[in-house]
């Protein structure tokens, strides 16, 4: 069962969007193909990443209306330094970017901005102005959008196991009191919930990565449609998939 939400548009031309029951908690995205998209196109790949970022402000929206709790974003990976300096330059301005124009409406839309992955070995000027957002949104309460930034999911494992080693050394926890819940929160999704469905765009099919711990018993749905084409419809189609899925957690 779904409701009909009328409202209008810049244009007042009345437009329909769905309020889905039973959307997930949690929804995690590898948002791909935007290099390909600007190639195939003759821009350069960072003009996908431009047009990406775009997206991403209008699947932000889409899911504070469906009041969804968790957005996690993969933005840039620890494999993604790699790539030419010029992009990569590129990239790092894209936070700065998206809070200079988007910030006022991501706090009237009560939601708080956090990060995932390494943080302090990013530039100066992307440390300052994601800090800026997170600052600015602490307090909100509704969708939590959580980019994943300088973030491998091995990278990770690897942070925890040592902080885990170094806290049984200490004294701070006994190793006989290790268990699924502990390591948990020793990952830099100590405090959110796991994702219960993974969006993967551009027909990839791989984690590359990504939450291989937190993924455990997500869904996962693919599309062949590039990041700088996807949009809300395509996101409903996704959330629309889930709500059809029977899951069973590893049991029968
Ligand atoms: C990035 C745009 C989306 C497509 C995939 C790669 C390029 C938004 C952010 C961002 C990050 C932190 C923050 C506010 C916005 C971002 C990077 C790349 C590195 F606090 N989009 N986006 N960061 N892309």
């Amino acid at each position: 069962m779904s409701k009909w939400m009328p409202f209008f548009n810049k244009d007042e031309k009345e437009i329909q969007t769905e309020k889905l029951d039973n959307v997930p908690n949690h929804v995690a995205i590898i948002m791909d193909g935007n290099g390909r998209w600007a190639s195939e196109r003759g821009l350069p790949r960072i003009a996908g990443h431009k047009e990406g970022m775009e997206v991403v402000r209008r699947i932000v929206k889409e899911a504070v209306e469906q009041n969804i709790k968790v957005l996690t974003l993969y933005a840039f990976s620890t494999e993604n330094w790699k790539r030419p300096k010029r992009e990569i330059d590129f990239l790092m301005r894209l936070p700065i970017e998206f809070s200079n124009k988007y910030l006022p409406e991501m706090i009237e839309n009560n939601v708080r901005i956090k990060t995932i992955g390494e943080f302090d070995s990013l530039p100066a000027h992307t440390k300052r102005s994601i800090s800026h957002a997170k600052e600015k949104t602490k307090q909100n309460d509704g969708l939590l959008l959580n980019f994943a930034l300088n973030y491998g999911s091995r990278d990770e494992i690897v942070r925890a196991t040592k902080q885990v080693i170094q806290d049984v050394h200490d004294g701070t926890i006994a190793e006989t009191d290790i268990d699924e819940a502990v390591i948990a929160k020793y990952l830099y999704t100590e405090d959110v919930p796991d994702p219960d469905l993974l969006i993967r765009t551009s027909g990839e099919h791989r984690l590359s990565n990504f939450l291989l711990w937190q993924l455990a018993y997500a869904e996962f749905w693919f599309t062949d449609v590039m990041w700088p084409d996807f949009n809300e419809q395509i996101f409903l189609d996704a959330l629309k998939d889930y709500q059809k899925r029977k899951r069973r957690y590893g049991g029968i």
